[in-house]
Formats: C-alpha cells, sequence, structure tokens
C-alpha cells in the first residue's frame, strides 16, 4: 500500500521524496493520505471512489474551478494566512490534474494546510459561529459561478424522491433478516415520506434560485487554526449546483449534533440550540452571504430534511448490505440511520426556536 501511494505521488509535478505518508480516515467514500515530502513541504493525496463518482475528471475540473475562483477572490485580502486558507490542486509530470494507478484508480494531489484541525463534534459555541463564517462565506465567495457551468458529478444527490427511490428498491432486495432489524426505522421513513419532499417541490417549482454549493458541509470538512478560527473548507468532491438550504441544513445535522454521527447511545444524541443559534448568526449574518426571500424561507425545516436524507441513505445502504458508505462494524449504517434520525426528530422538536433564531439573525 504504502509503496504504491509513494509511487502515485511521484507522478505530480512537486519537488520532494515523500518520508512519511498517514492515511485519514474522516471520509466515508474517498480514501486520503496526508504525505509529507523531505522538502519540507506536506500533501494531501486522494483516491477518487469512481464507483461513487461516475465521473472522476468532472469532480476534478469542479474542484480546481472552484477552488481557483476562491483563491482569485482572496488574493486582494489583507491577510497573513493566505496560503492557509486557499486549496491548490497540482498537475501530474504528463499533464492534468489526475493521476491513474495500475489498477485504474483516480488520484488528485493538493496541498495540506499546516498547523489545522478538524473537529468531529462541536466543542463550543465560537467554533460553532466560526463554521457558519466559514460555510456562509463559501457561497459568498461562489455566488458568480455561474452553477450550470459546473458538472453535476452525482446525479440528484440531495433528491428525496430519488432517495426515496433507491430505498424502495433496496427494500424490496433486502434480506428478511436486515428488513427485521431495521423495522422501526422503515416505518418512520414511509410515515414522513411526503412531508420529507417538501423541499425539492419547492427546488422543483423553480422558487428558490440555483447556486454552486458545497453539499457535505459537515463540520470535519471546516478546517481550524489552533486558535479556533475557521481556515478553509475542504472537501469539494460535491461542489455542484444546488440550493442554500442543502449546505446549511446538512451543516446543522453534525455542528449541533451533541452525539457522535453514529452514536449508538441514542440518549446521547441532542440537539443544542445554543450552537444552532451561534451557527446560524455565522452563517446569515456574519458571513456576509446576502439570500433572497426564498432562500431565507425555510431553512430551519432544511435541518431536518437534511439530517434525515442521510439517514435515509444510510438505512438503504445498511438494507444494501454497506455497499456505499465505508462501515467498521455490520450494523454500522443501521446504527448511523438510527441516531440521524433521532437527530431529525429532535429538530422537528426544536423548530420553532430554531425558526426565531433564523428570523433574528
Ligand atoms: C459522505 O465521504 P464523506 O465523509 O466526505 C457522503 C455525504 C454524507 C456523509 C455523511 C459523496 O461524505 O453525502 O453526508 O458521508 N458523500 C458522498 O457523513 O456520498
Ligand atoms: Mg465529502
Amino acid at each position: 500500500m504504502e509503496f504504491d501511494i509513494k509511487n502515485v505521488f511521484k507522478c505530480f509535478a512537486v519537488e520532494g521524496v515523500p518520508y512519511e505518508t498517514v492515511p485519514i480516515k474522516s471520509g466515508h467514500i474517498n480514501q486520503t493520505f496526508l504525505i509529507r515530502s523531505d522538502t519540507g513541504d506536506a500533501y494531501i493525496l486522494q483516491r477518487i471512489n469512481h464507483t461513487v463518482f461516475r465521473n472522476p475528471e468532472a469532480v476534478i475540473g469542479n474542484k480546481i474551478r472552484v477552488a481557483a475562483h476562491i483563491a482569485e477572490k482572496r488574493k486582494g485580502l489583507p491577510d497573513d494566512k493566505l496560503d492557509r486558507r486557499i486549496l491548490r490542486f497540482f498537475e501530474t509530470r504528463s499533464g492534468g490534474h489526475i493521476q491513474r494507478d495500475q489498477d485504474g484508480n483516480y488520484w488528485n494531489l493538493l496541498n495540506y494546510i499546516e498547523d489545522s484541525r478538524v473537529y468531529l463534534k462541536t466543542p463550543n459555541a465560537k467554533v460553532a459561529h466560526e463554521a457558519g463564517k466559514a460555510l456562509g462565506g463559501f457561497l459568498r465567495d461562489t455566488e458568480d459561478i455561474d452553477p450550470t457551468t459546473l458538472v453535476e458529478t452525482i446525479p440528484r444527490f440531495h433528491s428525496m424522491s430519488f432517495r426515496y427511490s433507491q430505498f424502495d428498491e433496496a427494500l424490496e432486495n433486502a434480506s428478511e433478516e436486515r428488513v427485521e432489524m431495521a423495522s422501526g426505522l422503515i416505518e418512520t421513513a414511509h410515515d414522513v415520506r411526503d412531508e420529507m419532499q417538501s423541499l425539492e417541490r419547492r427546488v422543483a417549482e423553480g422558487v428558490i434560485p440555483v447556486r454552486t454549493t458545497h453539499n457535505d458541509t459537515k463540520i470535519s470538512n471546516v478546517l481550524f487554526s489552533e486558535d479556533d478560527k475557521a481556515l478553509c473548507v475542504i472537501d469539494l468532491d460535491t461542489v455542484m449546483p444546488g440550493v442554500v438550504h442543502y449546505d446549511f441544513g446538512d451543516a446543522v445535522r453534525t455542528i449541533c449534533n451533541q452525539g457522535e454521527e453514529d452514536e449508538q447511545d441514542l440518549s446521547k444524541v441532542g440537539f443544542d440550540l445554543e450552537y444552532f443559534e451561534a451557527f446560524a448568526r455565522g452563517f446569515l449574518s456574519d458571513s456576509g452571504l446576502h439570500l433572497s426571500e426564498s432562500e431565507s424561507e425555510g431553512l430551519a425545516f432544511s435541518s431536518r430534511v437534511m439530517t434525515f436524507i442521510v439517514g435515509l441513505r444510510m438505512l438503504t445502504d445498511f438494507l444494501n448490505n454497506d455497499i456505499y458508505f465505508d462501515t467498521q462494524y455490520d450494523t454500522h449504517n443501521l446504527v448511523r440511520a438510527r441516531s440521524q434520525f433521532r437527530l431529525a426528530e429532535l429538530i422537528d422538536e426544536n423548530l420553532e426556536r430554531m425558526e426565531k433564531i433564523v428570523a433574528k439573525a
């Protein structure tokens, strides 16, 4: 493994010999490695899962476009940490930004941002606020990228009706044993089917403007400095056309959850309203992002929808015998789905208060 990775690294047009490769395990889809080279530089080498991303070239194309656009915007701003706030993709020695390996895998290389850290769970309200500023800032920085010029690399990624059709199909083909184990969650999924599709209906009516969105705004996709300032939004794999609700809601899913995404003990899954307030203030007030009226509407509710859709995808994957998300144990996807559904319920209970907070922000 190590040998292969170093060989792939050598195909990129950067100086130096790698002396350390460390797997970074937080993602569920792609494989990621931190590489330190003897020049003192550090890199992120990433293998794009091409069963999930059917068109890896387009994925890299989107990422480079968006990263370069953000870098261009930041250039003029006074900031001594500039190179720690942007992502740079390196070319291969034979040209282009993708290196294939002997097994046909697709690799890309980018800068590693030193002295940075990520959180899987929000440690305090200040971090929630900073994450809000960074993720709202991402939408502000990319609002002048015409979304129709980006490739929709995973079609219907956040489409609830599509996710339900995948769920229905999985349910039909699932083993009796798994259906039985997931019966409570399956029932919940049936119960909320119509309600969960209301955001999609508004999107289909064309009332919410389509913009360039990140589409995977979990807290671990925001890099922080050692003094907890948000530095940079990472993981541009799913930048595509979307609506603000996707990024707002998906961020709330991890930022305001007091438990882990795969929490086994449901009593530890909690919705933190204080973090929500701090996040919403960062995203909506302090990021410089301007939203139209139709974009501001339904933001609190989108938190429930986006939490639920991730849970539904995990439940579907459990029924499919775990073919999509990386799992560490047999019932991992079931555990994930259960905790996400629980969180979606808690968000529902907090909805009125959340709406007031959004209106104030
Ligand atoms: C996946 O691989 P990662 O952690 O970046 C998934 C997201 C989910 C997330 C749940 C391409 O993201 O949609 O929200 O897991 N990415 C893809 O943690 O399906
Ligand atoms: Mg991702």
